[in-house]
């Protein structure tokens, strides 16, 4: 994929990132990353303009789930690039569309999100300006800021807990993109026609909670580890 032009090479690092987190939270989905997930269908599910962004990494890892979570939530997929080219657009573009079927946003950004410089603020009027939730899996950190304070419920999805996306979100999802996306979908099946209970998963949830016990499970999980 980074042959290709679809992963930029600094998506690497960030891929290796979310590796070594992975390992640190043995590589499975935690109890405390099914509650987020849970919770992030149930948001997604009430939302009134739902939008799902799509980087390189995670159009790379993850197109055809992310189109099955598009199409279950009614919430359009908009291309966001962080290291933004006309050409790496377009093949991103083209890659999502091929791999799921639906038209996506991004090819003509006719607008820009508030506090961020450079080509990174652009997005469309129709898909993430006007959201009122939105999910961006493996985000930069000063974009999930500045959507944050537009107003917009975050949900991130990211391996890292401490990392400034994660603490930003509403719904910090910290999984593996390709393990967090078909939960969350099964999750968002179930909550289609029982808005009660996605209200319900919705208010039990503690962000802030959840995140510090994945820290402590980190932490335990290294203490844990057998002597040599
Ligand atoms: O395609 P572009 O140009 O939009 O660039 C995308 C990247 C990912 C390079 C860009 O957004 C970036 O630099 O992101 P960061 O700030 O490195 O954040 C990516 C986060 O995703 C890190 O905190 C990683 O730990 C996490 N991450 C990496 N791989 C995975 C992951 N989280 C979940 N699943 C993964 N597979």
């Amino acid at each position: 994929m980074v042959e290709r032009g679809i992963v930029s090479t600094t998506g690497l690092i960030a891929h290796g990132r979310g590796e070594a987190f992975d390992y640190l939270l043995g590589e499975r989905t935690t109890p405390e990353a099914e509650a987020a997930e849970a919770a992030a269908a149930a948001l997604l599910s009430l939302a009134e303009r739902p939008v799902i962004t799509i980087n390189g990494n995670a159009a790379a890892l993850a197109a055809k789930e992310l189109g099955e979570l598009a199409k279950v939530c009614g919430a359009p997929l908009e291309i966001n690039l962080f290291h933004r080219t006309d050409r790496r657009m377009e093949l991103v573009c083209d890659h999502v569309e091929d791999e799921t079927g639906l038209k996506v946003l991004g090819r003509n950004q006719d607008s820009t999100l508030e506090g961020i410089a450079s080509d990174r603020a652009r997005c469309t009027s129709e898909g993430l300006l006007s959201a009122d939730v939105v999910l961006i899996p493996l985000e930069d950190g000063d974009r999930a800021e500045a959507m944050a304070k537009a107003g917009k419920k975050v949900i991130s999805i990211d391996l890292n807990p401490l990392s400034r996306t994660s603490q930003a979100a509403e719904v910090a999802v910290v999984d593996e993109l390709t393990r967090a996306v078909p939960n969350i979908t099964a999750w968002a099946r179930r909550f289609k026609d029982r808005p009660e209970e996605a209200r319900g998963v919705l208010s039990a949830f503690q962000n802030r909670e959840n995140l510090d016990s994945l820290l402590r499970r980190i932490c335990r999980g290294l203490e844990e580890l057998p002597p040599k």
